[in-house]
Parts: C-alpha cells; sequence; structure tokens
C-alpha cells in the first residue's frame, strides 16, 4: 500500500512539476516557447482582464477556466529564459541574464498574483475578480518595464 502511494506520489510530481530550467534543442526553441507560453497566458488572462473592465459580459464559468489555464501557463515561460537564449527574435532585455534574481523576483510575483485570480475567479465574485485583475496586471507592466523592449 505505501508503495503504491509513493508511486502514485512520484507520478503526480512528474506530471505537475515544471522545471526551472529546461533544455531546448535551439535558442529560438526556448524563444519561441516561451513567447507562445505568455501569449496563451495573455489571452486568456485578457479574457478576463475585458470583464473585469466591462469590455465583455461577465461569464463567471469562462473567468475561472480562463483564470486557471492562466495561471497554469504562467509556469512555463521561465524555464525558457537559460543562457544563449538572449539573441533572436526576442523583446527580452539583456538585464534579465545581468540581474537574474530580481527579474526571477517579479516572475515569481506575477505568479502569486495570478494564483489569487484564479481563487478569486473560483469564488465567481465580479468584485474580488476586478481587484485581482488590476494587481495581477501591476505586475506584469512592473516586469514589461524593467525586462521588455519597445
Ligand atoms: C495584458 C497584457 C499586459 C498586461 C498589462 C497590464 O493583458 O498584455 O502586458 O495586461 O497591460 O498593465
Amino acid at each position: 500500500m505505501k508503495k503504491i502511494a509513493s508511486f502514485v506520489l512520484a507520478a503526480c510530481a512528474v506530471a505537475f512539476a515544471v522545471p526551472a530550467a529546461a533544455q531546448f534543442a535551439k535558442p529560438e526553441d526556448a524563444v519561441k516557447y516561451r513567447k507562445n507560453a505568455l501569449f496563451v497566458m495573455q489571452q486568456n488572462f485578457g479574457r478576463i482582464a475585458a470583464m473585469a473592465a466591462g469590455k465583455a459580459s461577465f461569464d463567471a464559468k469562462v473567468a475561472a477556466d480562463s483564470a486557471a489555464i492562466a495561471e497554469f501557463v504562467g509556469k512555463l515561460p521561465w524555464a525558457a529564459f537559460g543562457e544563449g537564449t538572449d539573441k533572436g527574435d526576442t523583446r527580452a532585455k539583456p538585464e534579465i541574464w545581468k540581474e537574474p534574481a530580481k527579474f526571477k523576483e517579479y516572475a515569481d510575483k506575477m505568479q502569486a498574483e495570478m494564483s489569487k485570480l484564479a481563487a478569486a475567479a473560483k469564488t465567481g465574485s465580479l468584485d474580488s475578480i476586478k481587484t485581482a485583475v488590476s494587481a495581477t496586471g501591476g505586475t506584469c507592466k512592473t516586469c514589461h518595464d524593467a525586462y521588455r523592449k519597445e
């Protein structure tokens, strides 16, 4: 029984773990990976932000589903900012690789606020969603101002 439990736990860990650093065949693949992940995150976040701003009608189920996707996908980009991925088709500023601790702090802050948004969306309260959208959007902006080229 104990063996089965450890096996199930290990399998779950593999299924849900997101690597802190990942291997990519080419640096371009890492750039593409993080851009695509951020795009999918933004599309889902943007859907809820539009509801929060009254630009789209509020649908609690769509908001909760979108927030859950944004929360999960928001964990993905960070493993794709490894050494040698500062070149090519990217607006990522070189500072990311000069001050990785600060970059990580911003990435972690975004994920923490995105988790709060997912929790708020689960409750179905538009007021809570509005507060969380604003806090989450602030973390997007802070990081873009510091680390994204125009
Ligand atoms: C978005 C998006 C961002 C943030 C930011 C919030 O939807 O693409 O970068 O929200 O604009 O201030």
